[in-house]
């Protein structure tokens, strides 16, 4: 099979193993060559005190220029943490320039989470969020996200029902992107996962894991880059789903084993060998 290549966009985390430092790593050991576009430099994700940040904005005009002029094409575009309003018009510009059928567009909103918006994101933000996630084939946003795009009430987990899931599901499809797919859903207790709708063929798929615990850091990225190098492999967004939770769920029950694990992000790295072995 010919190899696939990807466009990532996010920031640069030096510190922190999120956005391109995830995204990197897990694409390209699921056999996609992944083209990166950082979009800010920052000493340690937004988790940390007193990190320091680069806005990179200025270089995504030319660097695409260069691309443009050298003829590059790419199978996916996917999108992550973006740090401004500004960005997400340059992505939308973006991907009018380098979309088209044979480019599926995967945007992951990422900004808030456990029903709080990130340090630095405002509503503002989040509605020009709901802008990118209009221009986009494939969206991933957790229920946080979700809710903030879609004007719903945020619940946790142990307050879901598939009447609150299908509805959000219903409004984030009315956005525009033609498979929408909700994080951290839990339909049964100790199960998390995911349920997508995609508004074509008006499909849903639910898929759920046992729940640890625990949150860490980064996962949403994980499971993002474990998505779009599925879908590279070939497999349906919903396999491509289903091999995501997985992945995501193991390597969180691995870390959980480190007596030294960091607090800031999982051990990816002990549970890539799997992740290729992975069906
Ligand atoms: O994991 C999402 C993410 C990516 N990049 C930066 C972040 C976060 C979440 O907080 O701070 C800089």
């Amino acid at each position: 099979m010919p190899m696939k290549r990807v466009l990532t966009i996010q920031d640069i985390s030096c510190l922190g193993k999120c956005s391109i430092t995830i995204a990197l790593p897990v694409i390209s050991a699921l056999g996609a060559e992944t083209v990166i576009l950082p979009t800010a430099l920052l000493s340690t994700h937004t988790m940390f005190n007193g990190f320091t940040v680069k806005d990179l904005s200025d270089q995504i005009e030319p660097i695409t220029r260069h691309w443009l002029s050298e003829g590059v094409k790419f199978d996916a575009i996917y999108t992550g943490y973006l740090g401004t309003a500004e960005q997400i018009d340059m992505m939308k510009e973006l991907f009018r320039t380098f979309g088209g059928d044979d480019t599926f567009i995967f945007v992951d909103p990422v900004m808030a989470d456990n029903g709080k918006l990130y340090p630095g994101f405002d509503m503002a933000y989040a509605r020009k969020n709901a802008e990118l996630c209009a221009a986009a084939d494939i969206i991933v946003p957790n229920i946080t996200e979700a809710s903030l795009m879609t004007d719903m009430e945020y619940r946790e987990e142990k307050d879901h029902d598939e009447a609150y899931i299908r509805e959000m599901l219903d409004r984030l499809a009315q956005l525009g992107a033609r498979i929408n797919v909700l994080t951290g859903v839990s339909l049964e207790p100790g199960k998390t996962g995911v349920m997508g709708f995609d508004k074509e063929t008006g499909e849903y798929y639910i898929f759920q894991n046992d729940k640890v615990n625990v949150t860490f850091h980064g996962t949403g990225d994980l499971f993002a880059s474990t998505c779009v190098g599925g879908m590279l492999q070939g497999r349906s967004w919903q396999d491509a789903m289903r091999l995501a939770c997985r992945y995501t769920a193991h390597t969180i029950e691995v870390t959980m084993k480190d007596p030294k694990k960091p607090w800031y992000g999982v051990n990816f790295e002990e549970t890539l060998p799997d992740l290729i072995r992975m069906k």
